[in-house]
Order: C-alpha cells, then structure tokens, then sequence
C-alpha cells in the first residue's frame, strides 16, 4: 500500500506555483524501487521508469514543461523487497506560473482614504494616541460587482485574484473557497500573492456575477507596535482574472477593469487591530446575485499598474482552524464576560434571538481579567482596541462572526445582548497547518507546557510566523529564528515557512541587511531611519540570522533541499552584512528580555539594558555561528569555494572572539548566563577552557537560586548547553523549576500560551502591557521532543533517526511522536518497579540507533522494545 501522496508537501496541493513540483509518499513497505508517472489527460509527461532506491521524499520534477493554470494527475509505484508493486494516483494543478499570464487591471474603488497615522515608539510608550473618533479615521469596506455572460456552463472555472488590502470572493453569491484574510501578509511592494479557487460549480450559463468585499488588511490598515496606518498605501484595490473552459475546448477569461462597479455596504470600517464594525441593515439585498440593480454604484478606477510583483500563493492559507465553546460566563454591570478557557488568535461568532432592527453588539477582546475577574485589558496602545460592533437587522435569530479582522484573546466581554453559553464560539484562525507533533507525559503540568507551545504556535503562524497575535503581529526574524525548530515538531511548517523566506529576501537591502521583521513597510524603513535608541535597530544579532537558520533547520527536519537553493545567495549577502562595521557596532537587540537586566528602572529603559550589555558580543557570536551555517549550507548545495571561505572566516572570527572575550580562566567579559549559554553553544570556546567556562555558567544558574537568566536569544540553547558539558541534573532542574523565572512558573500561574515575559503575570495581574502569545521562550518545546522523548533527526529529514530518552528526567512515562516526512517516528517509555520499558516506533525505510543506558543499540523500522534494567535508575522528582 502507498499512502500519503503530496505535492510540494500538501495533501491537498490545489493550484501549484512551481514547474518542478515535488512528489512524495510514503509506503507501507520497506520500498526498493518507484516509478513515477505525471500525465495531463491522456497525454503523458513523464515516466521515471523503475528507479532502484528508497527515497520517497520530495522528488522533483524532470518532464516535459508544465503549463499555467492546467490539471494534472500523477501516479506513483512502489515495489517491495520481494518484488510486489502497488500504487496511487493524485491529483493536482498549475497556478499562473509566467509573468505573462498577469494580464488583467488592478481596479480601485472610489474611497475615502483612509486616515494616514503614523506615529511613533514613543507615542505607543506614552500613550500619545489618536484624538479622533474610529469612524471618522476608519473608513468602510468597498463592495466589488462584476457581471459577466457565458454562453454555457463551464466544464472547469479557476478564479485567481487577489488584492491590495484583504478581501473575500464570491461568485454568484457562493463563497469562492473556505481561507480568510486572503491575499495574505508579503512584501508586497515585490511580492503579493494570488489566490487561486475552484469555482466550477458556481458559475453557470448566462448572466453571472462576481463580488468581492474589500477591506484595509495589512495593506491599509493599522499594524506593526505602534499602530500607523496605510503603511504600504491609503487607497484598496484588487485584481482578478476567472478562466473558465468549455467542454469542446473553447476557453474564456474574465478580467478585472473597467466595468467593476463598487460600493459601500454593511462594514461601516474593518481593520485588523481596531476591530470590526458590521451594520446589517446597510446589506445591499441581493448583490452579489445576478439581477441586482447596481445602476447607482460607482465604476472603478481601472489601471495596469506594475503587475510584476503577482505570485501565486504557496502553502496553506489562514483558514478556521478550531471552534472554541464558552466555558463560563459572568453578568456584570458593564457586560457579559466570557471566559474561553484558552488564549487564541481568532474571533468571537454570535448567536443572536429575538434582535431588534438597530440593536447594537459590542464585543471586546482580552488575553487576562483583573485579580477579581473584572475586566482588564493586557494590550494597550494605540488602536489596539480589538472591538467588534454588530448592529442588528432585527428578525428572530441573526448569527454573526466579523470577516476582515482578528484578535488576541481569551476573554471577550460583550454588551447589548441576552445570550447564553450556546451562543457564543470562539472561532480560531491560523494558517491551516497540518498538525505533525504529540507529547505527553506523566505531569500534567509539562503536558501543558507543551500544550501552551502549540497553541501560541497556531496563534502566531497565521498568514506569517508573527510575535504575538494582538500587539505589533510582526513577522519578528528573532522570534522564529529561535522557534522553528519546534515548529517543526508539531505541525508540517515547510511551505508555510519557505514563503515567509521569501518575503525576508525581499526585503532584504542592497547591502545584504535582513530586516529585524518582515513583512517591513516603506513606513517601517522611514521611521526607523528618523528614529533613535531601539527604534533605530534595523539589522540585528540573532534576528537577521534567521535567513540562515531557518532554512538549516527546514533542511535538518525536513531534507529540504531547495529551501537552501532559494535562499543561499541572501545568505552570502547577510554573512557580508556581519563582517561590516555598520553591523559589528550598530544597534542591536542583545539577549533581548534577559531577566537580570529588566530589574532596574521603569520598564521602557530597562529594555534598553540587555541591548547596552550584550548587543556587541551577541554581534559577534552570531556573526560566527552563521558563518558556519553558510558553510554548511554551502557544503550541501556543493558549493565547495564558498564553504571553505566561510569555514575559514568563522574560525578566525572565532579566534578574535576568544582572544577579545575570554581570560584564561574561561571567564566571559559579560557575565551573564546567555553570554555563556551562547559562547558554549556556537563553540567559541577554545577546547582546554570549555569545562571551565561551562562551569562559570553553573555558577551563574547557582547564582540566580537555579533559576534562569537567559533572554531571547540564548534560552533556546541553555538545556542543552547544560546537557553537553556534563550538568544534566541542572538543566533538568531548570526545566522543572517552578520560581519565576521558569516555564513551570507560567503553567502554575494559569498560562494556556507562551508568554512574552517570564513575569507576565504576577498575582493575578499583569505588571505591564506584555503578550501572553508570544512563542519565542516556547523554543524549550523542542527540548522536550529532543531530551525527555528523545527524537532526533540524525540525517536531514529523519533518513536516519537517534533516538536518546532521558529516562532520569524524573517523569514516570512519555509519549511522543513526529510525524516526518518518512513517516510516523514514535517514542513511548515507562519506569517501573522493575526497570523502564521503552517502546520506539520507526517507519518502513528509517533506521537509527537507540541511546538508552549508557549503550548504543541499533534500530530497524517497525517497533521495537527494550527492557532496561532497574539499577541503572537514579529516582529523582520532578517539580518543586
Ligand atoms: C518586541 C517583539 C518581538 C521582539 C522585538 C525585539 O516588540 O514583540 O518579540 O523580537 O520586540
């Protein structure tokens, strides 16, 4: 049997954007040889023949050239090691993949242009916000009409579309596709995706009609920490093109242009952060059916603009994930307070009885309530309101969710309404990534910790990896450079994350600069410039890097090949960048929110501490840690040249950073235990002082009551830094340390996400206006798959697996697994009164090794269980 048939890693690959797509499957066999076939129709495009091996992963495409905006089907056979084939057949098609398919209009609606704000870090820090109302700065979401005819139905209709702001697409009044906020976050003064939707059963003989709701989105509207709005333009547009083919061959395309008429209608305004505000009565009746009369409508300004920014979208799109019930819900004077037990990214959907016409619904949003359970907002700052406002056409029931807008939140309190719990769902929005990852364990609480790392990672892997789903929702390098390892773990990140690299190459300057986030607005390049203190960091240690280290750990988790291909040249453009002096004594982020250096001072210039002490070395060690990444990176791709370059520059690198940081006792000139984590991790250590400095940084932990001290960018190596040199039973400690700063701490204070602060929450209440979302401290779940599971890809996409259980981390049991691009790797262990069992679970073509007891015992697919002897066992507990 052959199951699992993907193109470009999906199961459900849709409209494609590459002509060398990759195929993968995998096999309930051990495979010795495939074939694959690719055929249009009848015609046939490809035949591998038989190939001799066993590789299922990722094999790309070598046939005749595929065609834009076409089907195709692609069948695979497997044999066995006693000769038998089976195989499977799967679908898929072509996006618009030339430049030159790009032929229709953008076309702008008449609108009022939106307020353009642009304020400030400093404004966001003292609170220097908007003076006018949101009415009048917000501005109504434009209603889009096209009619068209066709002379038959269509045997096949593909719309592609896309727009400068979000929008959804109907067609004939039936909703094209099931994502939201389309087109998506890019850089998209170079890049802006075009969805593409089946919309075959939709269309039909005759007169027929497309509409399209336009809102503010990313474009326009409000984002980024302080707020500003149209940061890449103050006016919407979209753009469409409907190819529809008939059944003796005739093809038709219908373009957006001229002829678009447009409207305002029941989204009195629509933004990301300020919320959404829906007047049902204003429901133009009928408009997006065929018969509508539209007379009064506006025709739409139509121009050719530059459409060579037009890609197709890769990946998943954002779509409804999960629906979340109301769990409790307290009636308070100033509204009903809804508790969804879970902090998320997404929307609050209503059930409304007996409305009267005008009724009018607010509905806010917050991630944490006051001590004593009344409302308290978390995120403030400016249009950081997170408001929805539903006003009723009155009828007997009305069911509402907002359409172009998002929150952070837990709770939501909501006025102008009788409901009951029945009544109210959360909706949960994120890109619609396929779940990979399990851990669990004998602890409730390190369940939870693993728990809350998913579920800040579906908060934020929402159209881009972001920081947090209800401040700045940046698409921060820092924040993913540290966490992708443990995407990886728990959902299928590839496409989602090779896109996102491409909006980071594209912005990326000419001097090889990787931005501190990206997507990065002209707004964003303006105001850092005029900016000064941290405001005015634009390339910085351990954020930039993220061009390297995202696509070594896509190629160590995933075999990626191509990832690596895409992204070599800016690379090689960022390792430049880091040899200049710009970059060496430019600004930088440092061990970013390292506890130690937030305790003096109010908050807004303590943040400036870490970035003062620690910004130079941090420039430096990661300067020599992405050198070797590129050259391994190079190595792979076999660029031999370059990787020899970059060898070399990182070990004289690594030198100077010996000679200028570290004293013959092994002692770092910063002593602060990410400095340490970070000099130990990226072997800057010369070999003769690395005990010694491993154990200066015991001392450090000693120091801090065995507690933490580590920020952004050395938290994701402390464990194993631990680990490596000998000090096991500390880095366990540290795992299951309960004091603040600790990640117990945060699941014994309530957290169901990551929080951005080790000190979020403190008796109930947050000191600061801090995330409670925030994945980067999250990074720690991958050293539960890794250490207490003990999963590891030994070879790039798990070909070969280690699997090393710490079977004296103190936890009685744990199951895991990873569902990788080979298959299911699975790993479950018991403690017992007479030993431990550990149970691994490796898929038809992995093997590995088994590192339990001191020994090294080889693995086979299949399941296997090994019985360890009692004495070996060190009982220690866990927890405080
Ligand atoms: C914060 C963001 C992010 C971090 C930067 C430096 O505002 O939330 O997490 O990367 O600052």
């Amino acid at each position: 049997m052959i199951r699992d048939l993907r193109v470009e890693y999906l199961r459900a690959p849709g409209a494609i954007g590459t002509r060398v797509p990759r195929f993968s499957w995998l096999p309930d066999h051990e495979q010795t040889a495939y074939r694959l076939r690719v055929a249009r129709g009848d015609d046939e495009l490809w035949d591998t023949g038989r190939v001799t091996g066993s590789n299922t992963v990722l094999i790309e495409y070598a046939g005749a050239p595929l065609e834009s905006d076409a089907d195709y089907t692609w069948t695979v056979w497997s044999w066995d090691a006693a000769g038998a084939a089976s195989s499977a057949s799967h679908a898929f098609s072509t996006a618009l993949l030339e430049a030159g398919d790009y032929r229709a209009d953008w076309v702008t609606p008449v609108q009022r242009p939106t307020a353009v704000e642009e304020w400030t870090l400093l404004d966001w820090i003292t609170g220097n916000g908007p003076k006018t109302p949101i009415d009048e700065r917000l501005r109504p979401v434009q209603l889009l009409r096209q009619e068209f005819s066709l002379r038959e139905a269509p045997v096949r209709a593909r719309l592609y579309a896309t727009a400068r702001g979000v929008y959804t697409a109907w067609a004939n009044g039936t909703r094209a596709g099931d994502e939201h906020l389309s087109p998506g976050f890019d850089a998209y003064a170079h890049r802006t995706c075009v969805q593409s939707f089946d919309v075959t059963t939709a269309v039909t003989a005759g007169v027929n009609v497309l509409g399209l709701a336009l809102a503010d989105g990313w474009w326009a509207g409000r984002i980024g920490i302080t707020g500003s709005s149209a940061q890449w333009g103050d006016a919407t547009s979209a753009w469409w093109q409907l190819h529809v083919a008939f059944a003796d061959g005739r093809t038709q395309v219908i373009t957006s242009g001229a002829g678009v008429r447009s409207s305002t209608g029941p989204w009195r305004h629509a933004d990301l952060f300020v919320g959404e505000h829906y007047d049902a009565r204003a429901e133009p009746e009928g408009w997006r059916l065929p018969g509508y009369d539209d007379t009064e409508w506006k025709p739409v300004a139509a121009t050719d603009a530059d459409l060579s920014m037009l890609v197709p979208f890769t990946g998943a799109p954002v779509r409804r994930v999960d629906t979340l019930h109301a769990v409790s819900l307290d009636s308070r004077k100033d509204g009903v307070i809804v508790d969804f037990g879970q902090v998320i990214a997404g929307r609050v959907r209503l059930r409304l009885r007996d409305t009267a016409p005008g009724q009018t619904v607010t509905i806010e949003h917050t991630e944490l309530l006051a001590p004593d359970g009344s409302w308290f907002q978390n995120i403030t700052g400016i249009n950081k309101e997170q408001t929805d406002v539903y006003v009723a056409a009155g009828g007997e029931w009305e069911e509402w969710e907002p359409e172009f807008t998002f929150h952070g939140f837990r709770y939501a309190r909501i006025t102008g309404a009788q409901l009951g719990l029945d009544d109210i769902v959360a909706v949960v929005l994120a890109s619609d990534l396929e779940p990979t990852g399990a851990f669990t364990t004998s602890d409730a609480r390190v369940n939870r910790l693993h728990e809350n790392a998913v579920w800040s990672q579906r908060g934020n892997f929402l159209s881009i990896p972001t920081d947090c789903p209800q401040r700045e929702r940046a698409g921060w390098t820092g924040d993913i450079q540290v966490f992708a390892p443990a995407a990886t773990n728990n959902a299928q990140v590839a496409p989602f994350l090779a896109r996102w690299l491409a909006n980071l190459r594209a912005d990326q300057t000419p001097a090889g600069g990787i931005p501190i986030f990206s997507p990065r607005s002209p707004y964003d390049v303006r105001s850092a410039a005029q900016a000064t203190g941290i405001g005015a960091v634009q390339f910085a240690a351990g954020w930039g890097d993220a061009i390297a280290s995202v696509p070594w750990t896509l190629w160590q988790r995933y075999g990626d090949r191509r990832v690596l291909e895409e992204n070599i040249d800016a690379i090689c453009g960022w390792v430049a960048y880091q040899s200049t002096d710009a970059y060496l004594d430019g600004h930088h982020f440092g061990d970013w929110l390292a506890p130690s250096t937030l305790e003096q001072g109010p908050h807004h210039e303590a943040i400036g501490v870490a970035p003062a002490l620690t910004g130079r070395l941090c420039a430096e060690m990661f300067r020599v840690r992405t050198l070797d990444v590129a050259s391994r990176i190079a190595a792979v791709l076999g660029r031999d040249a370059s990787a020899a370059e970059f060898a070399q520059a990182a070990a004289s690198a690594r030198h100077a950073f010996a000679d200028a940081h570290i004293d013959p006792e092994g002692r770092l000139d910063v002593s602060l235990q990410g400095m340490y984590v970070l000099a130990l991790a990226f072997d800057l250590v010369p070999e003769q002082l690395r005990q010694r400095t491993a154990d200066h940084l015991v001392g450090l932990v000693h120091e801090r009551g065995d507690r933490l001290d580590t920020g952004f960018l050395s938290v994701p190596y402390l464990l194993d830094v631990l680990w490596d040199t000998g000090h096991a039973d500390l880095a366990r400690r540290l795992l299951w340390q309960s004091e603040m700063p600790s990640w117990l701490y945060q699941v014994d204070h309530g957290a169901t996400t990551i929080w951005e602060a080790w000190d979020a929450v403190v008796d109930g209440r947050a000191p600061r206006a801090v995330s409670l979302n925030h994945y980067a401290f999250g990074c720690v779940d991958d050293v539960l798959f890794r250490r207490i599971a003990g999963i590891r890809s030994a070879e790039p996409g798990y070909a070969t697996v280690e699997i090393a259980p710490d079977l004296d981390c103190g936890l009685a049991h744990v199951d895991a697994h990873v569902d990788t691009v080979r298959g299911r790797v699975a790993v479950s262990w018991k403690k017992g009164e007479h030993g431990a069992t550990v149970t691994v679970t490796l898929p038809p073509g992995v093997r590995g090794s088994l590192r339990v007891d001191g020994s090294v015992r080889p693995l086979s697919a299949g399941t296997s269980r090994y019985d360890v002897a009692p004495d070996i066992q060190r009982e220690k507990a866990v927890g405080s």
